[in-house]
């Protein structure tokens, strides 16, 4: 199967995670941010992750993705029935601010050139503003984010996010978080390091492999 994706883009993290975690190999398909064709001739919307089969369906949303190749449920899926209440707000409050934090970075990997990078940061600075002033802002976002994780995400590891086996629950919390893997002036906490190092070690993850293929 083939997976279009963006390297720094959370939502297409997951399913890289999950489909490595699942042992399901994938043809890796890194999709220019300003390329509109690919993504709405396969299903309509300028949206990714997306992944064709190899019956050659087109299917979209990472969640629909993850829970359509979990066949043996090895990701939990109830707990994240059970748990949504808590986790949507906390992965609302993580995407802001690593959004806010990562985007002015993000561009200048080498997923981007020059003509994807001027889409992706006039498209983006409609929402969250000039980046140069989410730079400007940094210290009070890292304040922010810090808070965040010291009261609501470190507690609940036990060593994962409310179990003791990782589940669909860390793929999405440290698909957010990774991102701030690209922020040079920022480290984690050690726990909530070492936490996304474990999800990175079951899940084979690897960040930015693409740059090297
Ligand atoms: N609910 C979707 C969200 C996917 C999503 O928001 N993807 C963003 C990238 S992070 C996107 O494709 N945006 C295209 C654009 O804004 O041009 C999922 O879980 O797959």
């Amino acid at each position: 199967m083939k997976l279009y994706h963006y390297v720094h883009c959370p939502f297409c993290v997951r399913v890289r995670m999950g489909l490595n975690l699942l042992k399901q190999p994938f043809e890796s398909v890194v999709t220019a941010y300003d390329d509109e064709t690919t993504p709405i001739k396969l299903t309509g919307k300028k949206m990714l992750p997306i992944v064709v089969h190899y019956n050659g369906v087109a299917q979209n949303e990472s969640l629909d993705i993850l829970k359509y190749m979990d066949n043996k449920n090895v990701l939990s899926w109830k707990l994240l029935d059970s748990h949504s209440l808590e986790l949507n707000p906390l992965l609302d409050k993580i995407g802001s601010l690593v959004h806010s934090l990562a985007m002015p970075y993000w561009i200048w990997t080498p997923e981007f050139n020059d003509s994807s990078r001027k889409y992706f940061q006039t498209k983006k600075e409609v929402k969250r503003g000039p980046f140069k002033d989410l730079v400007k802002n940094q210290k009070s976002f890292v304040l922010k984010l810090d808070e965040l994780l010291k009261l609501e995400l470190q507690p609940q590891l036990s060593p994962f996010y409310k179990s003791d086996r990782l589940t669909i629950m860390d793929i999405m919390i440290a698909a957010h978080l990774w991102g701030m893997y690209v922020v040079p002036e920022y480290r984690f906490d050690s726990s909530v390091h070492t936490y996304l190092q474990k999800i990175k070690e079951l899940t084979g993850f690897n960040y930015h492999e693409d740059y090297w293929r």
